[in-house]
């Protein structure tokens, strides 16, 4: 949350002093009408916005560390850059490759964790301002080996949203240990999703899929607006993960995975 400084409060303090002195000096005077002096006041007391708009702009501290970050949602888009996050040690950030933005792309090389979610987290953490459906998506490659199959998932979590399902057509399940049922054939424990990428082009592409040889879209439910927890957790080495959208079901995934888009806005937790 933003906090005035002294240097503000003492700024509009004498900005107010002024305007009162004006307005007195204004109102004395037999000369102006009435509709001068309001002209005059509305004149003064938009400068003052300003002058206030600006210290504020000055004073404010830029995010200075990466695990306060906080993503913020707008007209129904989060647009991430995955290496914007604290991460463990096995966690590599690598600037090769021409198909990736930012800073690069994150890469696990630590041991794999096929079976046991939890191990080498990342979180992000994402301001909703319009509830809604969102659907997640990520631009991942495989970077270990020639097989599609193979170092081409990562784990993923939302413990905080109204509901985290996957869906396709009609089919719609949960991730193991929420109490709903039914659950994705495949890697589920604990309220976390294997989210994998296929097919044999192994370089970065939008897929966040779930349940093995049946991919089903992942979507996370914010019924309200608010600050909501995402986490990731290493599962196969050789995964590489370059960026992250969530978008709201309103709009569309060629919207959403647009390389214009802007960055979703940082603020400080
Ligand atoms: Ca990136």
């Amino acid at each position: 949350m933003k906090t005035n400084s002294p240097k503000q409060y003492s700024l509009v303090f004498f900005l107010m002093l002024v305007i009162g002195f004006l307005s007195l000096q204004i109102s004395c005077s037999s000369d102006e009408t009435s509709e001068e002096v309001m002209a005059v006041e509305e004149e003064i007391e938009a400068e003052i916005e300003e002058e206030v708009s600006e210290v504020e702009e000055e004073v404010a501290q830029p995010c200075s560390n990466v695990s306060d970050f906080i993503f913020n949602e707008k007209e129904g888009l989060v647009t991430v850059e995955f290496e914007e996050a604290e991460f463990s040690e096995d966690w590599k950030l690598k600037p090769d490759g021409t198909n990736v933005s930012g800073a690069g792309y994150m890469v696990w090389e630590g041991a794999q964790h096929l079976g046991e979610p939890g191990n080498g987290k990342a979180r992000f953490m994402i301001k909703i301002e319009n509830a809604g459906t969102y659907q997640f998506l990520w631009k991942s490659a495989v970077k270990i080996g020639d097989n599609g199959t193979d170092h081409n998932d990562t784990w993923l979590r939302f413990n905080d949203a109204d509901d985290f399902y996957a869906k396709n057509g009609t089919s719609i399940v949960y991730p193991k240990d929420t109490g709903k049922t039914p659950n994705p054939e495949g890697a589920t424990k604990d309220g976390w999703f294997k989210i994998y990428r296929s097919g044999s082009n192994l370089d970065f592409k939008w897929q966040a899929s779930t349940f093995d040889n049946n991919g089903h879209d992942v979507f996370v439910v914010f019924e309200n607006p608010g600050t909501y927890l995402m986490e990731v957790s290493a599962r196969s080495s050789g995964h590489g993960i370059d960026k992250f959208v969530l978008f709201n079901t309103s709009r569309t995934k060629a919207e959403a995975i647009a390389d214009s888009n802007e960055l979703s806005k940082v603020t400080c937790n």
